[in-house]
């Protein structure tokens, strides 16, 4: 343990900085202060995501003590009145007092900004928050904040308010064992939205119950009676995690591949020790998922470790099936597209000093990361599939076969691009334009069958809608490799119409219209119809629906004339409504809409299509990783599981939340 003066040299040495800094601004705020001024500079936001972050940096901390070695056990509670509390079995945060402050440690890391790494070995310290502020920012965003720390047979406590201390240190009674409390209620002057999602939450402390497999955490939510409680533990931490991931799916190597390594890369004598995990497992399906972490935190953009994990894969799979005469012809190379089919992986490193590239801090810069990364799965891979043959060439030959594929497609699409080369830009026959060359104006409306899809062509206002009919079925894309994907016409007519291409292709900045907007039968064929193009969107041009650009139409059910009135309803209750308000006595007529090619062009355009009247529902992508699930589940080959989900998400078909 580290004493109080080391500890203190430290925190001057930090408030300096912040001094010089603060010093060239015209206005001059304190710590807390600044981060109250601007909070969205410190936690990214005060909606939604803000809030759920004040417990993930409070969280961080329990995890670092649990990463150090010293914290078994977290408990997270939602209260009644929407204040948490995170609780942990750690050493507990320090009480004595700071030579500089005179203060005790615990008052000075919450309200010193960059305090609070200072403190203790803070090896893995990589706060959640964008500058490293943590729980000092916290406290100045609560309304009321409360700690108590079980240290050396005492029980303290100490109170803040907005970031002031209210109730300074003292000691509550005696206690065994130790661990820290912390509880706080997010300010209402600074958060918009005040109410904890359960099920936010729940995922992030179960992401970190997968990649921290030494501790146990329990979320209880005390809101609903009787309280909701869940706890995760997974003792096969990553490995468990791809399982989940995969566990509709068909395996080739039922058990994970798993490795870990370590490495000093530190020179003159000074520690920086990565550590390096690993689990991989191919499955059939046709596309790869690899989630990254460093620090716990989810590098969606991948970076350095991330290419190394790659480079070892084409690597080590290219040199066993020379080496093993698995290729057809000996000159023949698997690209890293080709073995990473099918193929689901974390990766997860903890690191010292993580150097972070882009603004949004989800991309990993650190250039020594790479070779070792490489090194290390190199290594871990050779072994495996030296000791298992027989899955080394299941793996093999589903590479090649990927290969294969990507061979046909790449012609299917060398086709496809040689046609939008000649003349009338190769727009197909199907696709009715609209004039508007603005991408920032245009939609395009994919319409369920020929019938409607005229309706629609009539009914449209043809500056900047554009109509593509779709016939029948499309391809089921979860099933089908890119060759056979691209044989299909719909396919192929729907790339070239978006004119942003696909996979590796693809580039948002060329697609030619603002909103791409599906518009399919209220009833079962159109709800299978709108899963299969949002699979092929997610699949294959993910960023559109990252980007909001995709839409889902919202055509009534209901026609209600009485009288001259005629008036809509789009849901059951909603024409009970109508209903209501029309008057029920005057013997009102009512259709029920079975199709979109029920209505004549002017209704269409009235109910469905006018954006001064329509309601089209944002297709979001909260979370990659439940997308995924879910997409599996409903697409994939594996009955029962699809079964279970409808049948447990039957109510929430309307809307489906990716
Ligand atoms: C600084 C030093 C030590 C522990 C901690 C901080 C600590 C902080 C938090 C925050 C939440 N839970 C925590 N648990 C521990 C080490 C003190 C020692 O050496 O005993």
């Amino acid at each position: 343990m580290r004493n109080s003066t080391e500890i203190d040299k430290e925190i001057s040495a930090s408030t300096k900085v912040e001094a010089e800094y603060t010093g060239k601004k015209i206005r001059t705020l304190s710590g807390l202060e600044a981060v109250r001024e601007r909070p969205a500079m410190y936690i990214g936001s005060t909606s939604e995501r803000g809030l759920h972050h004040l417990v993930y940096e409070v969280l961080d901390n329990s995890i670092d003590e649990a990463l150090a070695g010293y914290c078994t056990d977290i408990q997270v509670f939602i209260h009644p009145d929407n204040s948490i509390t995170v609780k942990d079995n750690g050493r507990g945060i320090p009480v004595d007092n700071t030579v500089k402050e005179k203060k005790p440690a615990v008052e000075v890391i919450m309200t010193v900004l960059h305090a609070g790494g200072k403190f203790g070995d803070g090896a893995y310290k990589v706060s959640g928050g964008l500058h490293g502020v943590g729980v000092t920012c916290v406290n100045a965003l609560s309304e009321h904040l409360e700690v108590e720390v079980k240290r050396d047979g005492k029980c303290y406590g100490i109170a803040f308010t907005r970031g002031k201390t209210t109730t300074p240190l003292y000691v509550k009674g005696s206690a065994e064992g130790s661990g820290t409390s912390v509880t706080f209620k997010p300010d209402s002057e600074i958060f918009t939205e005040l109410v904890y999602k359960y099920d936010t939450l729940r995922h992030r402390v179960r992401e970190l119950a997968f990649l921290n497999k030494n501790v146990a955490i329990t979320i209880t939510d005390e809101r609903p009676s009787p309280p909701l409680q869940e706890r995760f533990h997974f003792a096969g931490g990553i490995v468990e995690y791809v399982q989940q991931q995969n566990e509709n799916k068909d395996l080739i190597n039922p058990q994970p591949i798993y490795l870990e390594g370590q490495k000093d890369t530190g020179t003159d004598g000074n520690k920086n020790i990565i550590i390096v995990e690993a689990a991989l497992q191919y499955t059939d399906t046709t596309y790869e998922n690899i989630f990254t972490f460093v620090n716990n935190i989810n590098t969606e953009e991948g970076g350095t470790h991330l290419s190394g994990f790659r480079k070892a894969l084409t690597g080590v799979l290219n040199n066993y099936a020379k080496k093993k005469g698995l290729l057809k012809d000996k000159d023949d190379t698997l690209s890293g597209e080709d073995v990473r089919v099918g193929l689901t992986a974390v990766l997860s490193l903890k690191i010292p000093n993580p150097q972070f590239e882009s603004q949004t801090k989800i991309k990993l810069g650190n250039a020594e990361v790479m070779p070792l990364v490489e090194s290390l799965v190199s290594d871990a891979l050779n072994e495996y599939l030296e000791e298992n043959p027989a899955i080394a060439k299941k793996i093999i030959d589903n590479a090649m076969l990927a290969s294969r594929a990507r061979i046909a497609a790449k012609k299917a699409r060398d086709l496809i691009r040689r046609k939008n080369a000649l003349g009338s830009g190769g727009l197909p026959g199907k696709l009715s334009d609209c004039q508007s060359r603005n991408k920032e104006e245009t939609e395009i409306y994919l319409v369920e069958g020929d019938s409607a899809g005229g309706s629609a062509k009539q009914g449209r206002d043809r500056r900047f809608q554009a109509i593509l009919p779709l016939r029948g079925k499309i391809l089921n894309v979860e099933k089908a490799r890119l060759d056979k994907m691209l044989s299909s016409e719909e396919i192929r007519n729907m790339i070239t119409a978006f004119g942003c291409g696909i996979s590796d292709d693809f580039d948002i900045e060329k697609r030619r219209y603002d909103k791409i907007i599906i518009m399919t039968d209220a009833d079962v064929d159109g709800a299978h119809i709108r899963t299969l193009l949002l699979t092929f969107f997610y699949r294959y041009m993910q960023d559109l629906i990252k980007e909001g650009h995709v839409f889902i139409a919202q055509p009534p059910l209901y026609l209600v004339r009485s009288g001259k009135e005629h008036r809509y309803a789009y849901s059951d209750e909603e024409l009970q409504t109508v209903l209501d308000e029309v008057g029920r006595e005057k013997n009102p007529y009512v259709q029920r809409y079975k199709g979109l090619g029920e209505m004549n062009p002017e209704q269409l355009w009235e109910t469905t299509m006018d954006p001064a009247g329509r309601t089209i529902l944002q297709v979001q992508l909260e979370d990659g990783e439940k997308a995924d699930r879910i997409f599996n589940i409903l697409m994939g080959e594996k009955v029962e599981p699809r079964r279970q989900f409808i049948q447990e998400n039957a109510h929430k078909v309307r809307n489906l939340d990716l």
